[in-house]
């Protein structure tokens, strides 16, 4: 009305109607603007509007807010929140994605997707299919696109996923020679001896304190409880200890409670609870594991509300309030662990019908794809809200580690059918040897690290995973590239054994150096710790696998003869503060990645390769086996 007056030779509102027809059509006009902009704005209220039910139907809403790719729902999540100081949560108004609405939403869609997910898809292959969407319901199939026909029904039955296993999952084991079997029973006896002082000390907390002899809670879990229980569980199994699995199962079933509200890292309970509850689910087709990794994924979901989609570092796994590390430079989100998702999320869809976690996972790759990677390089901080990277730093090592590793994963649990991710894969890893690749003066091959263009000679133990992914990934490779591949994942791998080697303890370092006249050495006091990491001798199983080269197992049975001569203690494992002294004290801490990772992969090293074998199991970066996996996500969710 201000406007109207304003106009030359417009009288006020109450002579309207004395206008002349030139005027009435110029104030038809604009109150014809006026209504559609109101109703264009109830579109982008909140959910939980009132107006908004009022005035759409109840289907639109659920499916713009729960449904839609997660760049578009997170785009119209308050924006202010996003500039939200890191690891400061939300001080005043509960954010929208904490609306008790959306996870009602989410959790009827689960249920009638779990329903649906029920009896065998009765949909022939490659005949037409619908995938689930909105409220759960299975959405016509219009228009019968090229791209539409190829869309995956979403639709699990664990007999035939059973009867599509190549191999039998805990393997034939056809005569072998009896040191193997014996070095195996030895790592059995390891993982006995690991559980059997958790359960007896810490059972429920999430690690055993093996000199004090109680348990450890920390805060990396929000308030879950049992990592142990949880990381232990497919290594139980697959190691045939069948009493131990009950007594964890049974855990699992009377005591493992999800309605807690801490503060959890996004990163670590997708790797370890989820992975561990879906890799538990898929060998052993008990139900309560599948049920657990759906509640659990779905409470992850609020954190990918943010304008780029790219979720936070922690979430409050009651509230769903989501925020970056307070470490993390300018409120950035971590590459290692927002890249790090991919394989337990396609999976999630995969068993509850519910195609929102593989729209999450297929953005993060968009946003990747999007932005401009200096020299090709990935840097380690991406800044959430614009999508762009926060500092130049780039480590094959912590940080950026597993990121690398779910890209020629996806591709292999794909069955190779994911090129996109074989590419990006291809093209990061091109950048890494021509950038970061050197070799020492005394000849040893590593991956350093890079800070804004100037290296830093150093490798963290957690780098020295990539010898196995460097092997695995050079499968797919021309043969010129496949050799140059493999000659590379035994020198970093060899270069890892050096670090041990090297050792009192013959354990290696956290991280080591190849400066100051140091070769593969840890220079700094602060760096000579051990925590049982799996890193190195998880690409010794690779390479075992890979190559059958014997050096691969006696390496291995040199980590379980040390192993056992300094990290055992009269109550379990412990980390040691220092591998260059034969006398090392003891950190008290037995992590629960030593009973996923480091005693799952030296028990594989000393098994035949049909146990989980790679032809039909992708391991995660927690080494929890998930299947490959034949559906089409990425025709489903594009549409
Ligand atoms: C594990 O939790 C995982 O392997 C992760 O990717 C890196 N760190 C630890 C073990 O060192």
């Amino acid at each position: 009305m201000v406007v109207l007056r304003k106009l030359p030779g417009m009288p006020g509102w109450p002579a309207a109607l004395g206008l002349r027809l030139p005027q009435k059509f110029l104030f038809l006009l604009f109150l014809s603007g006026l209504l559609t902009l109101c109703f264009g704005a109830l579109f982008l209220l909140p959910d939980s509007s009132r107006f908004k039910r009022l005035f759409l139907p109840r289907r639109a809403t659920a499916s713009a807010s729960s449904s839609s790719s997660a760049s578009s729902s997170s785009a119209s999540s308050s924006s202010t929140r996003d500039t939200d100081l890191p690891r400061s949560p939300p001080a005043a108004a509960e954010p929208r994605h904490a609306s008790p609405a959306a996870p009602r939403r989410l959790r009827e869609k689960l249920r009638t997707a779990a329903r649906m997910a029920g009896p065998p898809a009765r949909t022939a292959p490659g005949a037409r299919q619908q995938v689930q969407g909105g409220e759960g319901r299975a959405e016509p199939a219009t228009g019968a696109t090229p791209a539409r026909e190829t869309r995956a029904p979403f639709r699990f039955d664990y007999e035939r996923f059973r009867r599509s296993l190549r191999h039998p999952v805990r393997g034939g084991r056809p005569g072998e020679d009896p040191e193997t079997r014996a070095r195996r029973m030895k790592i059995k006896e390891m993982m006995k001896f690991a559980w059997d002082n958790y359960k007896q000390y810490a059972l429920g907390k999430n690690e055993l304190r093996p000199l004090t002899k109680n348990g450890h809670i920390g805060n990396m879990f929000g308030g879950l409880r049992g990592a142990t229980v949880i990381d232990a569980l497919d290594t139980l199994y697959i190691m045939e200890l069948e009493e131990e699995f009950q007594e964890a199962k049974k855990w699992v079933e009377k005591s493992f409670d999800l309605n807690v509200n801490g503060e959890a890292s996004l990163f670590e309970v997708n790797i370890r609870y989820i992975g561990g509850l879906l890799a538990t689910y898929y060998l052993t087709g008990e139900e309560v594991f599948k049920s657990k990794a759906l509640e659990l994924g779905e409470k992850l979901l609020p954190a990918f509300n943010t304008p780029t989609g790219i979720p936070r570092g922690v979430i409050n796994l009651g509230s769903g309030m989501s925020w970056s590390w307070g470490w993390a430079s300018a409120g950035s989100s971590i590459l290692a662990e927002f890249g790090t998702l991919h394989l337990e999320f396609l999976h999630l869809s995969e068993l509850s019908g519910n195609p929102v976690f593989a729209e999450k996972v297929m953005n993060i790759r968009r946003v990747l794809n999007r932005v401009e990677k200096p020299q090709g390089l990935y840097p380690n901080f991406l800044s959430p809200v614009t999508g762009n990277w926060v500092q130049h730093h780039v480590s094959i090592g912590g940080l950026g580690d597993s990121f690398y590793e779910y890209l020629i994963k996806s591709w292999l649990m794909s069955d190779k059918k994911d090129l996109e991710a074989k590419k990006m894969y291809d093209d990061a890893l091109e950048a890494i040897e021509k950038h970061l690749v050197k070799k020492s003066a005394g000849g040893l091959t590593y991956i350093a690290e890079w800070r804004g263009g100037i290296l830093d000679h150093k490798m963290g133990h957690l780098a020295c995973f990539s010898g196995g992914m460097i092997a695995l990934g050079a499968e797919g490779a021309g043969e010129e590239r496949r050799q140059r591949h493999m000659d590379l994942a035994a020198e970093i791998t060899n270069t890892c054994h050096e670090s041990y080697a090297r050792s009192d303890t013959k354990l290696g370092p956290e991280a080591f150096r190849f400066d100051a006249g140091s070769e593969a050495m840890a220079t700094r006091l602060s760096e000579r710790y051990y925590i049982l990491r799996p890193e190195v001798v998880e690409s010794y199983m690779y390479l075992w696998r890979l190559t059958h080269d014997p050096k691969y197992r006696q390496w291995g049975w040199e980590v379980v003869k040390a192993l056992e001569k300094h990290c055992r203690v009269e109550a379990g494992f412990s980390g040691i503060r220092d591998v260059y002294t034969t006398t090392p004290t003891h950190d008290n801490m037995q992590q629960s990645f030593f009973l996923a990772e480091t005693l799952k992969y030296l028990y594989l090293l000393f098994c035949e390769d049909d146990v989980l074998s790679l032809d039909d199991w992708v391991f995660n970066t927690e080494a929890h086996p998930l299947p490959v996996n034949h559906t089409n996500f990425k025709a489903a969710v594009q549409q």
